[in-house]
């Protein structure tokens, strides 16, 4: 299956949200005041956030002007396109090392989805010929730990780990030698989820980070912050807890599958310039992908079906 084709079948409830609302809008009529603000609610409706949907909503109008539209049969493409407008500067790629491994940290609140994103990177960079360490930086529970060796042996890369308790740091000082040792090019750090508070937060990433940064100059190559799809805007105050302690240098939105709040991206990327990196299209290995703007557009605003 290609990424549209992904993109669409993990969007279909968003595309409902958004195009199957629009559908009953439009039809048989003229681009005017009336249809824009039905517009406005449809996306606000759709979990876009307020400013982003005034936005949108500014950048139709436009576009309707710049191309003579006056048909309300050419709102979706018209609102596909504001849409990838609004997500242009998106830098999906992916930080590499010069030399030597590269360390990706996985943050997030609990069962967001970090360690299940962490097995499908892994399948995915094994699929690419890279040599893959994953590194058990949960240790607060024990399951989390045996969670994260399923993924191990699903995607057969090797997990290290030490027993539940243990300093994160340590379990990640081990992995970067481990990869050092091994001549492994990724190192994929899973990380507790259940800090409580801000503090504790802080106190784990600034002790982790002191020796990634010392062990391996220049990573962590990103830290990557993974929040839940389905909690729509709520999503939004989970990544400015988040931007507040960590250097968030990208986000993995997941779930979007389930939800028919996937309109949740736009405001991520148009206000607060967070890069979506990934995305989590289902529960299966192969259900991540790399955030495409053109997709997203695709998905949300054309038919079943359409190429667009
Ligand atoms: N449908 C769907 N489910 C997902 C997706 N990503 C993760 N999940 C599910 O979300 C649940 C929690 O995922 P985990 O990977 O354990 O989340 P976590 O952030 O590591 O959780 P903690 O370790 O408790 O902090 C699991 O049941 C996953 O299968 C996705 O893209 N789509
Ligand atoms: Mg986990």
């Amino acid at each position: 299956m290609g990424l549209f084709d992904k993109f669409k079948r993990g969007l279909a409830k968003s595309r409902d949200a958004v195009f199957g609302r629009l559908t009953g809008l439009f039809q048989g009529r003229k681009l005017d005041e009336g249809l824009y603000e039905e517009l406005e609610e449809v996306l606000l409706l759709a979990d876009v956030g307020f400013e982003t949907a005034i936005w949108l909503v500014e950048r139709v109008r436009r576009l309707a002007r710049e191309t003579k539209a006056t048909d309300g049969a050419e709102l979706p493409q018209l609102l596909q396109r504001a849409m990838e407008d609004a997500l242009a500067d998106n830098e999906a790629d992916m930080k590499v090392a010069d030399s030597g491994p590269t360390l990706y940290l996985i943050v997030g609140v609990n069962g967001v989805g970090k360690t299940t994103s962490i097995g499908k990177l892994a399948h995915r960079f094994k699929n690419e010929g890279k040599k893959v360490l994953l590194a058990a930086g949960d240790t607060f529970r024990a399951a989390a730990i045996e969670q994260l060796m399923e993924w191990g042996n699903r995607s057969g890369c090797e997990v290290i780990r030490h027993s539940q308790g243990a300093d994160p740091a340590a379990v990640i000082f081990d992995a970067i030698a481990a990869a050092r040792a091994r001549g492994a090019d990724i190192i994929l750090c899973d990380t507790a989820g259940r800090l409580h508070n801000k503090a504790n937060l802080m106190a784990e990433l600034s002790k982790i980070n002191k020796v990634v940064e010392r062990e391996l100059p220049g990573a962590p190559h990103e830290v990557l912050l993974v929040v839940d799809g389905t909690t729509g805007q709520n999503a939004l105050l989970q990544a400015k807890a988040f931007l507040e302690v960590a250097k968030v240098s990208g986000m993995i939105v997941t779930k979007l599958d389930g939800t028919a709040k996937g309109g949740v991206i736009l405001p991520i990327v148009r206000e607060y310039h967070i890069p979506v990196k990934w995305v989590g299209l289902g529960e299966q290995m192969d259900d991540l992908e790399p955030f495409s703007a053109s997709a997203f557009a695709q998905a949300i605003c054309q038919p079943d079906g359409s190429s667009g």
